[in-house]
């Protein structure tokens, strides 16, 4: 490996290498340094926040030598390495995290103690890295940390917006978006302003013959907007294995403005270049499965993966390596459709400008590039309109035609007497306007295409993917059930949890290997072990109904049965269904006298989570939560039996809190509509149950912790299709339980019943797609078998443990190790 700095000089580098702090006084001194260095503070002006910019500053610089040291060794020993293109990575608080992970976080709460401050209040000053919208972008997340936990060589590539998800605000009952300004005061990212890409976009294509007769294109003209990377370091649990994520930030290339302009006195043109070009990366489009095909947002995704892809071509030509060799050199795995123009831009870095033949070219291709698809959602799946690709990236829509040409030929000869199937594949839908097929193209460019969960990766060969199976062959479509990393979910979100785990399983051991957890199975039945377990979850309940005092007013009884539905809103995640079981259960208790009512079970339903801006069911959905939340929480008949909470913006470290303190959650998609899910892991790996319908990774939930730990209801996704025939063409009766639940809000119970009208409407009379009144009355019995679970606590503690102890399948580190195994053919990096 070439270095700048030549042998003889390298021994007083050798000698000066900075000393990482190793415990508590080291902390303190680094702490200390940085507040009066960096920050220019001192013990007269050194607030919370400062306190956390010197922690940060101090775990920073330690991750940092760690990385440095990653990022030599790989390189060094020249191994296969994975590259993850996400165009979400929700990550949530970095500080905790750290000190977890270098295991020094005792070590840095006795320190920040002795300085004056409380871990606790330090930690809270970060503001959430939220890079994503939902599921998506925290399976990245979590990824990244297994990556480098199992000693992977993985880097991780995204794009660095300047503002995350909209921070959410309820006004009046109803979700009001205000920006996120994540960016101003970040220690965990390097801006490397010599690392740097310059991105075309637009122009055309010219076509020149060469003496040997061979025709080349090139892409010329248009313009050029400049990637610069920030890096952010991302340690592994318990190893020095610190990896990269590098996010792209947009710039105008030609420095900050047009000088010429400025001079003229056109002040207003000479920053319109920069202010375009930054646009790139400013915002996150918030949307959760669903596309909505905008300029921008395909400005994005071919910013992202060019400047990621040049990156990773650069890197490999260092190697000197042949081009045949690409693929066992590096992995690149697609999260969903959104990087699929990478699979475009190295077939056109290898044609274009390194001169292979197409064939050998797209062989690399084919063999470098991994699709997960993560929806069958007909609205989430990409397509982008054929003339815009055209105007934005001309040369690469004529690689598309390339691609699909010899795909379809090859269709063709395998299948000669069906004609309709070259239609039906096409990676161009021939529609008005003409569409390129994303997920088509992601097929067709990868070696492996996985679901993310058996009963999804079963839908997607059956349905969606149907004729590519019949294609390609089974053997390229596999499955790849998500999971969680169980030290953000488990040791950090909940550390007393994780201590008392740690004396029945012989240590943190299991934070590295959850199926290890099997070992408190046997302690399920232990009256003490009970009672220890049953006091955290309290302590951790507790905490929550402070939380939601603090931001609603409303006090909350944590004896109470909580009841979770936290997620992005949506219709096919059914918070409706939710919200009118609330109803109902108000209804009932109305009904009842006041000695029936004193038997009745006390609950706290909570909800909570973003719609996306331009999703106006969705919003109305939030504000029904509300608007009953207002009768119900200030009925006093009523009291404590049934409060209902909307927890504003809803995060990854408000999930810390909110996962913790559960008792029943809600994982509640119509059949066959959500592809896996991942909050549903977190919540039975904190000590709650789950009440869900046979949907994504509840399934194989369900086969882990066995069907009585489990509340499930509702209709299969074999029945589905022929639900919804059945209600277009058909009679479809609603529910009685559900029409009173209906007639109530329509008597305005609830305020202006005109606000909820198109949410009734959508069950009563518009075909009730997501199933809402077939499932209800199974949902409500399900609910009383709930009630009477709970009041037994011994039992349902019990039920809890073994849960807890079944769950070591739905660790994230199985995930990356099924991956490395059957789709990137990678090993670990012995430290
Ligand atoms: O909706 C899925 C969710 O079920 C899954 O857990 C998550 C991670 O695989 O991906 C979500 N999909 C999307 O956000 C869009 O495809």
């Amino acid at each position: 490996v070439e270095a700048s700095i030549p042998e003889p000089q390298r021994d007083a580098w050798q000698r000066n290498q900075p000393r990482s702090f190793s415990d508590k006084n080291g902390f303190e001194q680094e702490v200390v340094r940085h507040v009066e260095t960096t920050l220019a503070r001192s013990v007269f002006n050194c607030d919370e926040i400062a306190a956390y910019s010197a922690t940060s500053l101090a775990f920073r610089d330690r991750l940092i030598t760690d990385w440095n040291k990653t990022q030599q060794r790989q390189t060094y020993r020249d191994t296969k390495r994975v590259y993850y293109l996400s165009l979400e990575f929700l990550m949530g608080r970095a500080l905790d995290n750290a000190m977890l992970n270098v295991g020094l976080k005792d070590a840095a709460k006795d320190g920040l103690q002795e300085l004056g401050f409380r871990i606790e209040d330090v930690i809270k000053q970060e503001h959430d890295a939220a890079l994503g919208n939902g599921g998506l972008g925290r399976l990245a997340a979590c990824f990244l940390d297994s990556l480098a936990t199992l000693n992977f060589p993985a880097w991780g590539y995204g794009l660095r917006y300047r503002y995350g998800i909209f921070k959410q605000e309820i006004i009046d009952g109803y979700q009001v978006e205000v920006p996120d300004y994540w960016l101003d005061f970040n220690p965990w990212e390097f801006p490397r302003h010599d690392v740097t890409v310059d991105i075309q976009f637009f122009g055309h294509v010219n076509k020149s013959t060469k003496a040997d007769g061979k025709t080349i294109s090139s892409w010329e003209g248009g313009e050029i907007v400049q990637a610069v990377a920030y890096d952010v370091p991302i340690p592994g649990y318990a190893t020095p294995t610190t990896n990269n994520l590098r996010l792209w930030s947009s710039k105008a290339s030609g420095g900050e403005f047009d000088f010429q302009k400025f001079n003229s006195g056109d002040y207003e043109s000479s920053v319109a270049d920069q202010q375009r070009a930054e646009t790139i990366s400013a915002v996150l489009y918030p949307n959760d499965n669903l596309e909505r095909g905008k300029e921008l947002r395909l400005k994005q995704q071919y910013f992202w993966v060019a400047a990621s892809l040049y990156d990773i071509v650069r890197r490999f030509k260092k190697s000197k390596r042949s081009w045949k060799e690409f693929p066992d050199q590096i992995a690149i795995q697609l999260n969903d459709t959104h990087p699929t123009l990478a699979i475009v831009e190295l077939q056109r870095i290898l044609i274009d400008v390194e001169g292979l033949e197409w064939d050998v070219a797209w062989n690399i291709v084919t063999n470098t590039f991994g699709y997960t698809n993560h929806t069958v959602l007909p609205e989430a799946l990409e397509k982008w309109p054929v003339g815009l690709v055209q105007h934005l990236l001309p040369r690469h829509l004529q690689i598309i035609y390339d691609i699909n040409l010899f795909f379809l030929q090859t269709v063709e000869k395998a299948f000669p007497k069906d004609r309709d199937i070259l239609r039906r594949v096409s990676i161009i839908e021939e529609s008005q306007p003409k569409m390129v097929r994303m997920a088509y193209l992601a097929i067709v460019g990868s070696h492996k295409v996985n679901g993310v969960a058996e009963l999804h990766s079963d839908l997607i060969r059956a349905t969606i993917f149907k004729d590519f199976v019949e294609i390609y062959g089974s053997d390229k479509f596999t499955n790849v059930t998500n999971g969680i990393t169980p030290r953000r979910w488990l040791h950090q979100a909940n550390p007393r949890l994780s201590e008392l785990i740690a004396t029945k399983c012989g240590g943190h051991g299991f934070l590295k290997d959850l199926t290890l957890l099997n070992k408190l199975e046997k302690h399920a039945g232990d009256k003490d072990f009970r009672r220890e377990w049953a006091e955290i979850k309290y302590a951790n309940k507790v905490r929550l109904a402070k939380h939601i005092k603090d931001t609603t007013g409303v006090t909350v009884n944590p004896a109470a049965l909580f009841d979770v539905q936290v997620k992005r809103i949506h219709e096919y995640k059914r918070q409706q269904l939710n919200i009118f079981g609330v109803i109902h259960r108000y209804l009932t208790l109305k009904a009842m006298t006041p000695e029936e009512r004193k038997k009745q079970l006390a609950r706290v339903s909570i909800f909570g989570g973003k719609a996306a801006p331009g999703y106006w069911m969705a919003k109305q959905i939030i504000h029904l939560v509300n608007s009953v939340g207002a009768v119900v929480n200030n009925d006093e008949e009523i009291g404590d039996l049934l409060k209902v909470i909307f927890l504003e913006d809803y995060n990854v470290s408000k999930a810390e809190i909110i996962c913790p303190a559960s008792d029943i959650s809600e994982h509640i998609s119509t059949a066959g509509t959500e592809a896996s899910g991942t909050s549903n892991m977190k919540f039975v790996l904190n000590g709650g149950l789950i009440i869900g319908t046979c949907d994504g990774a509840n399934i194989e939930i369900t086969r882990e912790v066995g069907e009585s730990n489990i509340f499930l209801f509702g209709n299969l996704a074999e029945d589905v299709e022929d639900l919804r025939h059945a209600h277009t063409y058909g009679s479809h009766s609603i529910d009685a339980d559900l029409e009173k639940v209906f007639l109530e809000i329509e008597k305005g119970t609830f305020g202006t019943p005109h606000d909820f009208g198109a949410m009734i409407g959508a069950v009563r009379s518009h075909g009730d797609y997501y199933l809402v009144s077939d499932d209800f009355h199974s949902y409500i019995e399900t609910h009383h078998l709930v009630d009477a679970a709970y009041r037994n606590q011994d039992e349902w503690i019990a039920k809890c443990i073994t849960s807890v102890a079944r769950m070591g399948f739905f660790t994230s580190d199985r995930c990356i190790n099924e991956y490395a195994e059957e789709i990137w053919n990678v090993e670990p990096l012995v430290v």
